[in-house]
């Protein structure tokens, strides 16, 4: 495939509502689009690194200069080029998985475009529709957060995630099950906003019945999650912790976690993110479908990833409604708490461009040199 140009386009979308984590607010997506064109077709991807650098080193005006002065030059470069070589031509630069992932995603919606295969099909997807949680930010008051969770199970999301950290953790989680009982599949994410000292208040949630908590200790803590399984009952996820398949073989490994939980921006790709799977498969460890607060491009191939054989656990594979009025390719929407994989070529959803340049922020085209 001969690559002709690369458009890197930042849009704002507000959230309907803010999203509150251990580690920031955010109100607006500012998201990074990149739209490759090739002889045969367009193919886009979306960046999925945050404003800031909270949730991991990476953010988006950093992927936006990596991607135009470090990783397209080296695209441009391939002579012919095929997704299944982005990473490679890629691998010199060292981390960005979040730029690196957006970029081959373009260049794998672009192929499959023209070869008529969607992303389901090439990944693997053995399911036609996904079950769907829904995560939860951290909320000004118990009961404020108790109404938005009783909306979302009206909404019909499956499993329920709550953002916790110290002092929003046993309380508000007493809360959801005196309101909404113990059949309700509930688990936690922490987003690193523990340490090993804490494990005994960790151990506080084993009476809580939640399905797992998710990377209570930090990214590069690895062993310290092997540690605090020992001491608490509750399944340890990961999220944060894994950067590449080889970290999940890693983690499994030395008994850090016993759920994955799988983001195709932080290992760099869906396909890397299908060999974590392939990995988690293999050890017989269940896999979700994590999320970034996806535009409907990143959520249609999210959907098609969490319908791989070993997405066993309801993913954070929301409706388009739970973050935006309006989002830029026709809507994803639940249905009996699931989300349709899409079948058409490619990621299989149409972007609606006219509303595209409407919350357009800055567009540059790259091409070779
Ligand atoms: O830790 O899973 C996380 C959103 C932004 C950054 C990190 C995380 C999240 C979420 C939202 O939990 C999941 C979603 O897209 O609904
Ligand atoms: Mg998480």
């Amino acid at each position: 495939m001969e690559l002709i140009d690369v458009e890197l386009r930042r849009i704002r979308l507000p959230l309907v509502t803010p999203f509150r984590t251990s580690f920031g607010v955010e109100t607006e997506r500012d998201v990074l689009l990149v739209r490759v064109t090739t002889p045969d077709a367009q193919g886009w991807g979306e960046c999925v690194a945050g404003s800031e650098p909270l949730y991991s080193s990476e953010h988006v005006d950093g992927a936006q200069l990596v991607a135009r002065e470090h990783l397209l030059p080296r695209l441009f470069a391939v002579g012919d080029l095929a997704a299944a070589g982005v990473a490679g031509a890629l691998a010199p630069v060292k981390g960005h998985q979040m730029a690196k992932a957006a970029l081959e995603m373009a260049v794998l919606d672009a192929e499959l475009r023209a070869a008529g295969v969607s992303f389901g099909a090439h990944l693997g997807a053995v399911r036609e529709a996904v079950d769907c949680g829904v995560s939860v930010g951290i909320f000004p008051t118990i009961p404020e957060m108790l109404d938005q969770v009783a909306g979302y199970l009206a909404a019909g999301y499956k499993r329920v995630k709550l953002k916790i950290e110290p002092g929003w953790d046993v309380a508000p989680l007493r809360a959801v099950r005196e309101r909404f009982g113990d059949d309700l599949l509930l688990q936690v994410d922490a987003n690193t906003a523990y340490t090993l000292a804490d494990a005994p208040h960790l151990a506080l949630l084993d009476d809580l019945g939640l399905l797992l908590i998710e990377q209570p200790l930090a990214e590069d803590d690895i062993p310290g999650h092997a540690e605090l399984a020992k001491v608490v009952k509750t399944p340890i996820c990961l999220d944060e912790s894994i950067v590449s398949a080889r970290s999940a073989e890693y983690a499994i490994a030395i008994g850090a976690c016993s759920i994955i939980n799988i983001k195709a921006g932080r290992v760099g790709g869906y396909l890397e993110a299908r060999r974590a799977h392939d990995v988690c498969v293999e050890r017989r460890v269940p896999v979700w479908c994590g999320g970034m607060l996806e535009t409907g491009i990143g959520r249609a191939a999210n959907v098609a990833l969490a319908a791989l054989p070993g997405f066993t656990l309801p993913g954070d594979t929301s409706a388009s409604d739970r973050y935006f009025d309006r989002d830029i390719t026709e809507p994803f929407v639940l249905h009996e708490g699931m989300l349709s994989v899409p079948t058409a070529p490619g990621l299989g959803v149409a972007v609606d461009l006219e509303y595209l340049d409407a919350i357009t922020d800055s567009v540059e085209v790259i091409g070779p040199a």
